[in-house]
Formats: structure tokens, C-alpha cells, sequence
């Protein structure tokens, strides 16, 4: 077990800091910042990567440089790219501007890179301590993490229920259960997902706009998953000027002539079941590192039975709705046993207003 002294720690904080700021711009990639120290462990410059495309938060970083920094130290979150991507290697330049030290708190899992950005820098001679904060830098690339190990997107499933469980009525109406400031929060918590998906029933009855409300730009990817293809002519999602949607259908079941109510401006996808584990293969592929999953009870129950459902977040409303057929968050999950239900981590529960908001997750 290494000790890293306090200095250590306040510069990679910083690093994952300045990383922070690529919250909802950086997917696929991750989020990473950089701090170059010269030799005597003065700041010379930082960086983070803002874009994919645009510099690596360690050519930022080099790029900001006004003084030497040969025999000085760098402190990153991820380890750096060996690889020529989109730009060019950070490896390469860590050496070449003679730095002597690294601080990389965590292994990237692109498997371009994984563990072979840190072998160079080591026979380059630079002395690469690995570690320093590593949960906070697993935490801050959670769902770059998960897309690389499991090419499915990490996922966080939401719904607004009453205090007796239920999440509308059984006449379809659901709005509001909630009050508004859970509802703004929805908006604000949409602006760090790089898609949103919900089930053509959800469409249909709420014709929902799924945005953020501005608050990230662009907007995420709308996703509607439908078995059928019989979406309404008219919706909030055919808008494109408001965000991007795809429709991602199940070609066993849909009837493509429903195809033609669909503008040109919707992208659309087939998946040859309903497995919810292809939408979310599909959009790891389309680069999307996490996603928000605010459907109904079918496609919930399904989505966690696939594993799609990394994280939970429950909005609870103080109100009784009652009635044995009213909506509730899941389908049958089949279980006959209670060691078979699902168990869910410690939550962590805060107020809004007088609502309950519970995030969990799932082991
Ligand atoms: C770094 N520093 O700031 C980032 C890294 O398409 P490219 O060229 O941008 O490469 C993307 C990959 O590079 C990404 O999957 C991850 O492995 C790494 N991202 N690496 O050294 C950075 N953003
Ligand atoms: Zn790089």
C-alpha cells in the first residue's frame, strides 16, 4: 500500500475537478483532466478533455505550457492514450516534453490502451504511481468503465410513484404525482445521460418531451422502443429541432408499414428481439456511455431482468393513489421465493419538498 502525502492528493482532486468539467460533452469518451508540476512542484499548467476530437486533457495541458516542464510531474485521473485515435498519442508527449513523474489513478479500460499507456511511460524511465483517489476517478468514469468492460451503456432507471407504489392510474393518467421541483429535477439529472429511452406505450399515453429543458447541449438521444411500429403521426419526438430521436423497433413483431408515419428526420433501428439488451449494445455502439431508462413497467421489469439497470432513482410522492389495478413501476418478475428478489444496495435518501427521493443501487 503506497501513502501519498497531502500534496499528492490536492493535485489529483484537482485533476478530477478539471475532468468534471467534461461532464455531459465527453462521450464515448471519458472525462479526464491533467496538472503539470515542475520540477520543485510548482503549477505550470492544466488541461481536460472537453470533446471527442478535441485535445486530451493532457495535450491541453502541454499546449497551455509557458515555461519548461523537463524533470516535472503530471497528475491525471485515467491513464494516458498510447494509441493514435482522434488525436495523437498523450504517452508520446509526456515523454517528449520530459516529464519524470506520473500520478494516474486509474487503468483505462479501452482495451487500445489498458495498462499499455502506463508500460511505456515506466520504460521511458518515468517513475508511475498508480491509485491515488482511485474510487472517486471510478466513480467520475463509472459509465465509460462499464461501456468498455461490457459494451452495453451503464444504466440508471427512473420512476415517480405515490407513497402506496403507484405510478398513475388506471385510466393511464399519471400527471403529476410528483411536485415540480422533482420535476425540474428530472430535467437537470436528463442533462447527464447520453440517452434517454422509453417504451411506445409511454409514448403514446404521455407524448412526452424528454429533454433537459437546455440544460445540456445537445440534447440526449430520445430512444423509443417499440414491438409494434404503431407510433402516433403526431409527437413531442418527431421535433428534431428540439433533440435527436431514434426508434429502435423489434422486427419479429413490428409491422413496417407503420414505418411511413415516422419523419425522415427520426433515425431508425432494428433489433431482431425485445431484449432490452440490444438497445443497450446498440446505443454503447452509437458511443452513448450511459443512459436513462424512464419507461414503463414492462420495459423496467425487462431492462432489469437483462441487466441493462445498473443504478435506481425513485421519486416518492406523499399520496395514496390505492386500487388493486392501478399502475404500478414493474411487471411480474416471477418471483416465488423471497431470497429471489431483487436486493437493492443501502439507499441514499434526501427530500424535495415533501418528496421522498431514493437513489439505489443495484450489487
Ligand atoms: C487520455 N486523455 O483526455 C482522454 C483519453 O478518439 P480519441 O483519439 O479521442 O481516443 C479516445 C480514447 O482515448 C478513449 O476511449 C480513451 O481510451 C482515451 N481517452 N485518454 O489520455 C484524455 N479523453
Ligand atoms: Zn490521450
Amino acid at each position: 500500500m503506497i501513502n501519498f502525502n497531502s500534496s499528492d492528493i490536492k493535485w489529483m482532486k484537482r485533476a478530477i475537478f478539471l475532468a468534471s468539467l467534461g461532464k455531459g460533452t465527453t462521450s464515448p469518451n471519458p472525462m479526464v483532466g491533467a496538472v503539470i508540476l515542475d520540477k520543485d512542484g510548482n503549477l505550470l499548467s492544466e488541461g481536460f478533455h472537453y470533446k471527442s476530437g478535441m485535445p486530451h486533457a493532457e495535450a491541453m495541458a502541454f499546449n497551455n505550457l509557458k515555461k519548461d516542464a523537463r524533470g516535472g510531474t503530471i497528475y491525471v485521473n485515467l491513464e494516458p492514450c498510447c494509441h493514435q485515435g482522434k488525436t495523437p498519442p498523450c504517452v508520446d508527449k509526456i515523454i517528449s516534453f520530459g516529464i519524470k513523474k506520473a500520478y494516474i489513478s486509474i487503468k483505462d479500460p479501452d482495451k487500445r490502451v489498458s495498462g499499455k499507456g502506463i508500460k511505456l511511460l515506466k520504460d521511458a524511465g518515468i517513475k508511475v504511481h498508480q491509485g491515488l483517489c482511485k474510487r472517486e476517478s471510478q466513480e467520475l468514469n463509472k459509465s465509460f468503465i462499464h461501456r468498455n468492460i461490457t459494451d452495453s451503456s451503464f444504466g440508471v432507471l427512473k420512476w415517480a410513484m405515490s407513497m402506496d407504489g403507484r405510478v398513475g392510474l388506471k385510466n393511464g393518467k399519471s400527471k403529476w404525482i410528483t411536485n415540480k421541483d422533482s420535476r425540474s429535477l428530472v430535467h437537470s439529472h436528463r442533462a447527464g445521460f447520453d440517452a434517454i429511452v422509453i417504451g411506445g406505450n409511454t409514448l403514446r399515453k404521455d407524448n412526452p418531451l424528454l429533454t433537459s429543458r437546455g440544460l445540456r447541449k445537445p440534447e440526449p438521444l430520445r430512444v423509443v422502443f417499440t414491438k409494434t411500429l404503431d407510433l402516433p403521426e403526431k409527437s413531442n419526438l418527431w421535433d428534431s429541432n428540439l433533440a435527436k430521436t431514434l426508434v429502435v423497433y423489434d422486427s419479429s413483431t413490428a409491422n413496417k408499414k407503420y414505418l411511413k408515419r415516422i419523419p425522415s428526420s427520426v433515425e431508425i433501428e432494428e433489433i431482431p428481439s425485445d431484449d432490452p439488451k440490444l438497445i443497450s449494445n446498440l446505443l454503447a455502439r452509437k458511443g452513448c456511455n450511459n443512459v436513462f431508462w424512464e419507461c414503463g413497467p414492462k420495459l423496467a421489469t425487462s431492462a432489469i431482468k437483462a441487466g441493462c439497470i445498473q443504478e435506481l432513482m425513485t421519486f416518492i410522492a406523499p399520496k395514496i393513489i390505492g386500487g388493486v389495478s392501478n399502475m404500478s413501476p414493474f411487471a411480474d418478475f416471477e418471483f416465488t421465493e423471497m431470497n429471489e428478489v431483487l436486493n437493492l444496495n443501502t439507499p441514499e435518501i434526501s427530500f424535495i419538498g415533501n418528496d421522498i427521493f431514493v437513489k439505489s443501487l443495484i450489487p
